[in-house]
């Protein structure tokens, strides 16, 4: 077969790898029909027989068909381009790392088992480029407390040791979490209900790998570790070791997915999957197994998976390393769950001319082997339930024939008594009873009478998330509309949100309803969240009207899917006019999320954000907006400028340089060499990062020190700040410094109200002014700004215009870009003179010393002059900004004439 020749370097040379002929044979299967969205198969037992044969015969399903997939267009400049995708899969951390799960529908719809096109996804970087011809050496150890520790091929456990099959449901222990993050923001990104999957599992078990290793006295633990590099280190993680040696709890080595070698999204080639515990303990391209007395110290051990103690908040548990390494607060067997699936969010039901009975359907699943034992539904919010049939397809496979080999693999469960996979439950209910509920709840419980609770328990990871899963019934004229607690990712919906709109409040007990007599009894809740939306407004809008109003002219941008009117919000602030240009037409939610300086962000600018509501994006636009926001439009074809205002271009890092003891300069690659930046002089650019940990989505204005002439690259000086023991340093400039080189990194601009225009000719907020001199006053990386100007200036040889620049630090060393600095005012004696003052200077400093303050703005700039035609640029941190406005204001300046970056 075709497909073979890749694997095999030399035509028929499989013949000596694999060609021997006694049970626990390993050879080509050629009569299974190529499937596969890789060039290589694994090599099966050739007791195997092909699908065709077996289809009736046996017991159990086999999974559906998968599809042929190709590299989506929103990968191209993603380290994973070499990866291919259904393009079904909601994607809820941008474009990269890939988090992503299935539309709960879709989901359902495949059944027990789970293709590899809708199989949830959960890449904390880039994936593994593992090629087909490199499969069988993918080499791996297992080290640590053991005896004989071992370096061995993927082939080797495919010849040396035996072979099992098996069902196994991962879940994501992130599941659900969108319902903790609309109750509050947890440090986790927004898994909707389908974070869970099931697939048909191949490998060796972990327990006859480790016996050959003959674990010594004392080891307690078994640590995995990927090959993925992050910016923590390798992704790694740990279990007991008791429980990877039993037999019972089915821990795999797997190289085969639903009779497939892994796809890269999944551990292609080789992971580890362990039943009944968080998909987050089982770690795909496995590259090490690490025998141990003490649980892992993979920062990923420590810092993911957990469930904190409820009090913790994002803010405390920065600084509580003791609680994080805390091994009870660590996740291992799943929690019982379950959810609703039919009906689905805004599924329709006619009074009129509908089914008499309703199916409700939905999945269910318990943790550690335990089986859910009854589900129960209600439609009077708990007062009464009735129980749901469960269907266990699982138990189908426990049916096979002794000995029987699927996909290469012994079906090796039918002894065992632990339950791996999901549930499906259903119930008919006369559309009459549904017509006079409010709602709809389900609770699952387990064999250990572990059952759902009615409360979520909200942790600062939003981990674990497993309150009963209450679907809202309205009644729209002759039909019933169906409401889920929320959406997947930022896709807006849901009767949390809703609820939590219109003041309600969520933990009330109660999913927020007013209930009676609450007014009496309950304290007043103080308002979290101010309300941002009209509720007079009743217009509907649609992507192309939104687009309509994508220029300066009247700009309207989206937030949460509603639309506003940045016009009338303009004239209040006109200071915000190049963001709000920037979000035109555009959905501006995670700007206003996580920038501070996003012009509405603050608790004053939301209160009034009502007055500039004037619709509601319709759903489809909704989904076309979360869709293409983070793609660039339509055409593929080379930009010849980098930056744009609207979408996010993604560049890549190919350089840091250490450039003092706590600044580097990032050199980032663009499209190609011929590619200009796009930012005019004085404006600055917004740069996207994410949080590795939780994926949330990181965004700081920058000016880069490249100049508008430089082509292909883009150099940004950054000073990290360093966590220290007292202090919590910068969350972006930490994460920028641990980027492996080859991440892409997303930017966006330009944005800023200042531009220099050349021979002092400025303009501010789109208004030109000449200007004699600029005195610029700056202190650390605040300088980058005023770089960027000064170097303009002194750049062009007839520019007339003269630069004081008085530039503040604590000691030399910190004194950023400083030869450049110096080389400009030697060279330019006649234009330019620069002043650093140090707050800390070595005795040995001739320059200025002490902290910038009034005496010596007197001294070295005074009042301004009668002509009005010099302009105070200034940058650093917000105290020295304030220090500078109040002397300057003092000494005569207008405000017109201090310009703020
Ligand atoms: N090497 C590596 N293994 C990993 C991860 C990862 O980012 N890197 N993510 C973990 C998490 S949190 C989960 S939920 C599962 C998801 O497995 P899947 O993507 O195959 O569904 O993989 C786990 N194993
Ligand atoms: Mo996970």
């Amino acid at each position: 077969m075709d497909a073979m020749a890749t694997m095999v370097p030399s035509g028929n040379g499989h013949q000596s790898v694999f060609g021997y002929t006694s049970p626990g044979v390993l050879s080509f299967d050629d009569k299974q029909t190529p499937r596969s969205h890789s060039k290589v198969e694994l090599p099966t037992t050739v007791d195997d027989i092909s699908e065709g044969e077996i289809l009736d015969a046996r017991p159990y399903a086999l999974p559906p068909r998968s599809r042929e997939n190709k590299v989506l267009p929103e990968d191209f400049k993603t380290p994973d381009k070499h990866v291919e995708r259904d393009p079904r899969l909601i994607r809820l951390t941008g474009v990269h790392p890939f988090n992503v799960e299935a539309p709960l529908s879709d989901l359902f719809d495949e059944g027990f088992l789970t293709t590899k096109d809708l199989h949830y996804v959960r890449n904390h970087g880039p994936v593994p480029l593992v090629d087909d011809n490199e499969v069988l050496d993918w080499r791996f150890t297992i080290e640590g407390m053991v005896e004989k520790p071992v370096e061995m091929a993927l082939r080797d456990l495919l010849e040396d040791y035996e072979q099992l099959t098996y069902p196994v449901t991962l879940v994501c222990a992130g599941n659900r979490r969108k319902e903790q993050n609309v109750v509050r923001k947890s440090k986790g990104f927004s898994w909707g209900p389908a974070g869970v999957s099931t697939a048909l599992w191949t490998g060796v078990a972990l327990g006859d790998l480790l016996a050959r290793a003959v674990p010594k006295r004392g080891a307690k633990y078994v640590c995995f570790e990927g090959a993925d590099k992050l910016p923590n280190g390798y992704y790694g993680t740990s279990i007991k070791l008791s429980w990877a040696m039993d037999p019972e709890r089915g821990v795999l080595v797997a190289h085969k997915m639903n009779g497939e070698v892994l796809h890269p999204d999944h551990g292609k080639p080789l992971r580890i999957v362990i039943p009944g515990q968080i998909g987050g303990r089982s770690v795909k391209w496995l590259k090490r197994i690490i025998v141990t007395s003490r649980p892992s110290d993979n920062w990923y051990h420590i810092y993911d998976n957990r469930v904190l103690p409820t009090m913790v908040t994002p803010e405390a548990s920065a600084n509580l390393p003791d609680t994080w390494k805390d091994e009870r607060y660590a996740i291992y067997d799943l929690n019982t769950n379950s959810a609703i699936c039919y009906p689905a969010h805004d599924e329709t039901v006619s009074l009129t001319n509908g089914p008499e009975m309703y199916k409700l359907r939905g999945y269910a699943y318990g943790g550690g082997g335990r089986r859910v034992g009854r589900l129960e539904v209600t439609l009077d919010q708990g007062k009464s339930w009735t129980l749901a049939s469960i269907t266990y397809p699982e138990d189908d496979y426990r049916l096979a024939a002794e000995n029987e080999i699927l996909y290469g693999g012994r079906l090796d469960i039918s002894w065992r008594d632990s339950t791996f996979c999901w549930c499906f439950w259903d119930l008919d209910i006369p559309t009459t009873s549904l017509l006079e509920a409010k709602d709809v709840m389900v609770r699952a419980m387990d064999d250990s009478m572990n059952l759902q609770p009615k409360d979520m328990y909200w942790s600062v990871l939003g981990m674990m998330n497993n309150p009963w899963y209450r679907v809202v019934i309205h009644r729209e004229g002759d039909t019933l509309r169906f409401e889920h607690p929320t959406q997947p990712g930022n896709i807006p919906g849901g009767w949390m949100e809703r609820v939590k709109n219109e003041g309600g409040n969520l933990t009330n007990g109660f999913w927020g309803e007013k209930f009676a007599g609450e007014e009496e009894v309950a304290e007043p809740e103080p308002v979290r969240e101010v309300c941002m939306v009209n509720k007079g407004v009743a217009r509907t809008i649609s992507i192309e009207e939104l687009r309509e109003h994508g220029g300066e002219d009247q700009p309207w941008f989206v937030l949460n899917g509603q639309v506003y009117d940045g016009t009338k919000f303009l004239d209040g602030h006109p200071g915000g006019a190049a963001s709000i240009f920037g979000a035109a037409g555009q959905d501006a939610t995670e700007e206003f999320m996580t920038i501070r300086k996003f012009p509405v962000h603050s608790e004053n600018a939301k209160a009034m954000m009502p007055e500039y509501h004037i619709g509601t994006l319709d759903e489809a636009s909704i989904a076309r907006l979360a869709s293409d926001g983070d793609q660039s439009p339509e055409s593929t074809e080379p930009r010849p400028v980098f930056l744009q205002t609207k979408v996010w271009s993604k560049a890549v890092l190919s350089s840091k340089e250490k450039v003092s003891p706590d600044s580097k300069i990032f050199t980032f690659s663009l499209d190609h060499d011929t590619q200009t930046i796009g930012l005019p002089v004085g404006q600055h650019l917004m740069m996207r990062v994410r949080d590795p940990a939780t994926g949330d989505a990181i965004i700081r204005a920058y000016t880069p020190i490249s100049e508008d002439t430089e082509t292909g690259r883009l150099r940004v000086l950054v000073k990290i700040y360093y966590d220290t023991p007292q202090n919590r340093g910068g969350v972006m400039t930490q994460t920028l410094d641990r980027l492996p080189l080859g991440q892409t990194i997303d930017f966006k601009g330009p944005v800023g109200k200042f531009t220099y225009l050349g021979k002092g000719k400025c303009a501010i907020n789109g208004r030109e002014r000449q200007v004699r001199r600029f005195v610029m006053v700056c202190a650390g990386s605040g300088i980058t700004p005023i770089f960027q100007v000064l170097r303009a200036v002194m750049k062009d040889k007839e520019d007339p215009t003269t630069c004081l620049v008085l530039d503040g630090n604590r000691v030399e060393e910190d004194i950023l870009l400083k030869p450049e600095l110096d080389a400009m005012a030697e060279a330019n004696a006649d234009r330019c003179k620069i002043l650093y003052a140090l707050s800390r200077p070595l005795s040995s400093w001739e320059g200025l010393k002490g902290r910038m303050d009034k005496a010596l703005y007197q001294r070295e700039v005074g009042g301004p002059p009668d002509t009005r035609d010099v302009m105070v640029l200034v940058c650093g941190p917000t105290p020295m900004e304030d220090s500078v406005r109040t002397v300057f204001r003092g000494m005569g300046w207008s405000d017109d004439d201090l310009l703020f970056f």
